[in-house]
């Protein structure tokens, strides 16, 4: 199994047919500013036309996926359950590694009867499931118009039957997840290399639904995605999904690492037992969230079309609010599946023509209900914005 060719596809610029043209980029964490080529309006169905969203600006993106780049989906453009691979949004924090899947292993060490090692035919060879899986970034938010999102048909093997296997000893802690990519960080004048990874409690580890996945849309995982193998914590936010992985190990203690301790790590005020208190928590499973994504009319029909991600508890309904009135139920597309971003859409009949604005809110199967972005804790960082987000667009 090679991915290699598909991977020179993606990076090379001759290329440019089998790509869709509009993606968003962005370079070290802010929203790059683009002088051209202006704005460009997604591709729509026949006749179908997008009506313009008053609240996203001309500047807004538009750049091709760039090799060894983050880029972020047009969420006006998602017109189908599955994400496309090369239309999947992407992050890596330390590169993109290469892994020849020949000399791949993964090994899983620390405290276990058995270290087990193996290689990705190894692998494959287990008993394997497909499952949908939609997430996003824990930083996706508003500003981004949702757009570091996805949803994949992904195929792979149980983590927790290769931990039984492996036999978790008494006494341990956290599983900690290794991917290839390593960076070099300067720490008090001392050169370090630290690999990427991520940590699970082992209840956590333990979750059934957790995946070692190796294909991606009936495709082997491309080499953006993490190739050979990446984790896939269904309903965590994509941080968790450790993509290039070469090493679980099991241990004892908390593992500390950046992307557990300082990034992905949410402050916000709680109340603690009394005390209104600033509290960190880790990025961990996803919160409650709709939004609308695309409005289409065609043929003088209107219809809102929008996303809910959580953490795979059962949903009760979406409700779409316009203009400030009454809350209607929406319709959700009859592919939702547990685990995979819920897709939903409300036909919108003889709006006026103007201005008006759209707001949606998921509510849970438990009663809970998305909130407002005032009902929302105080919050400094921007990770988990999760918060009902109003839109304008004009008809
Ligand atoms: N090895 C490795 N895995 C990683 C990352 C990374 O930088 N290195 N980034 C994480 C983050 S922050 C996210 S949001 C998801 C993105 O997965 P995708 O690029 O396949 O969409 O991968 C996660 N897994
Ligand atoms: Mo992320």
């Amino acid at each position: 199994m090679n991915t290699d060719n598909k991977r020179d596809n993606i990076m090379n610029p001759e290329d440019e047919g089998r790509r869709k043209v509009l993606k968003g980029a962005l370079g070290t964490g802010v929203l790059a500013a683009v002088s051209s080529p202006g704005f460009i309006l997604p591709a729509l169905a026949q006749g179908e036309r997008l009506v313009p969203f008053t609240d996203v600006p001309d500047t807004f993106q538009v750049r091709d996926v760039r090799p060894n780049s983050t880029h972020y989906l047009d969420t006006r453009e998602i017109d189908s359950f599955l994400t496309d691979n090369d239309d999947f949004y992407l992050v890596q924090h330390y590169g993109q590694p290469e892994i020849d899947n020949a000399d791949w292993r993964l090994r899983i060490t620390g405290m276990v009867d058995n270290e087990i090692e193996l290689s990705l035919a190894d692998l494959m060879g287990r008993q394997a499931r497909e499952e949908i899986v939609g997430f996003e970034c824990g930083g996706n938010g508003q500003r981004l118009f949702h757009g570091l999102i996805g949803n994949a048909n992904w195929r792979g093997t149980s983590l927790a039957s290769l931990l039984r296997e492996a036999g978790i000893q008494e006494g341990a802690k956290e599983v900690v997840f290794f991917g290839a990519d390593v960076a070099t960080e300067e720490i008090r004048g001392r050169e370090v290399d630290k690999a990427f990874a991520r940590s699970l409690s082992v209840p956590d580890a333990m979750r059934e639904d957790n995946m070692l996945a190796w294909a991606m849309n009936g495709e082997p995982l491309p080499h953006y995605h993490g190739k050979p193998v990446r984790l896939l914590v269904p309903g965590w936010y994509g941080v968790a999904n450790v993509k290039w992985l070469t090493q679980i190990h099991v241990q004892d203690t908390r593992y500390m690492g950046r992307f557990m301790g300082r990034d992905y790590v949410t402050l916000k005020k709680e109340n603690v037992g009394g005390v209104e208190r600033w509290v960190e928590n880790s990025v961990t499973t996803m919160n409650l969230k709709s939004a609308v994504i695309r409005v289409t009319e065609l043929g003088g029909n209107y219809r809102i079309t929008g996303f809910a991600l959580n953490d795979g508890t059962e949903l009760d309904r979406v409700e779409i609010s316009i203009d400030g009135g009454p809350w209607q139920r929406a319709q959700m597309d009859p592919n939702n599946s547990r685990y995979s971003w819920k897709l939903f859409h409300l036909d919108w009949d003889d709006p006026a023509p103007g201005e008006h604005s759209i707001v949606s809110r998921v509510i849970d199967v438990d009663g809970n209900v998305q909130a407002t972005q005032d009902e929302l804790p105080e919050k400094v960082s921007y990770w988990e914005d999760f918060g009902q987000f109003t839109r304008t667009v004009r008809v």
